[in-house]
């Protein structure tokens, strides 16, 4: 069988999965990072979806996730969440970047998507330690996997070989690698 959760290295908007995962912030309405790169694969349709969601439900908080169309990405649909801006730790940190994580999932799983991919959420811009934010994401998806039928699957897409080895380690160690 193949594992729940694979770690991938590259680039997430090139994946045929069924919904990737955008690093947004509460304005939904782009940014750097991750958020350019999707929403310049995506092209103009998918900023158009974002003002819509914007319209309708204001702005995303941190922790929170909403679910659009995708444009031209070969996903069918991007899950915008919004991570934790780190300042220090003692800010909830660590608990609004799990949410991002379990919302993220209950939000694919409600729209009966299959396969999920995330990036490293908050570990750029938003300044979160490495390490601490990929154990995190590890441990938050696979406890959400255990005790759920969907997603099926999980990606976690890190765009450079020292965070994969990390994302790697940490799999290893949690016995989801086989
Ligand atoms: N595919 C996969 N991962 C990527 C890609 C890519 N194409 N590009 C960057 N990364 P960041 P944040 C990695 O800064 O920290 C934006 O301006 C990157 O190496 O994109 O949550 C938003 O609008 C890093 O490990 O997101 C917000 O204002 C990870 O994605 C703010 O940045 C996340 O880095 C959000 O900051």
């Amino acid at each position: 069988m193949k594992p729940q959760i694979e770690i991938v290295t590259g680039d997430i908007t090139t994946l045929p999965v069924d919904v990737i995962v955008n690093a947004a912030n509460p304005s939904l309405l782009g940014g750097g990072g991750v958020d350019g790169a999707i929403h310049r694969a995506a092209g103009p349709a998918l900023l158009e979806a974002c003002k819509v969601v914007r319209q309708q439900q204001g702005e995303c908080a941190p922790g929170h996730a909403v679910i659009t169309l995708a444009g031209n990405l070969p996903a069918k649909a991007v899950i915008h969440t919004v991570g934790p801006v780190w300042q220090g730790g003692d800010h909830q940190e660590a608990r609004i970047l799990e949410e991002a994580y379990r919302n993220s999932l209950a939000l694919a799983a409600a729209n009966n998507y299959r396969t999920i991919a995330f990036p490293a959420i908050s570990t750029g811009v938003y300044g979160f330690p490495r390490a601490a934010a990929a154990e995190i994401a590890i441990r938050t998806i696979s406890d959400y996997l255990t005790r759920r039928p969907l997603p099926e699957r999980v990606y976690c897409v890190c765009y450079d070989e020292e965070n994969a080895r990390l994302y790697q380690r940490l799999l290893t160690q949690q016995g989801n690698d086989t």
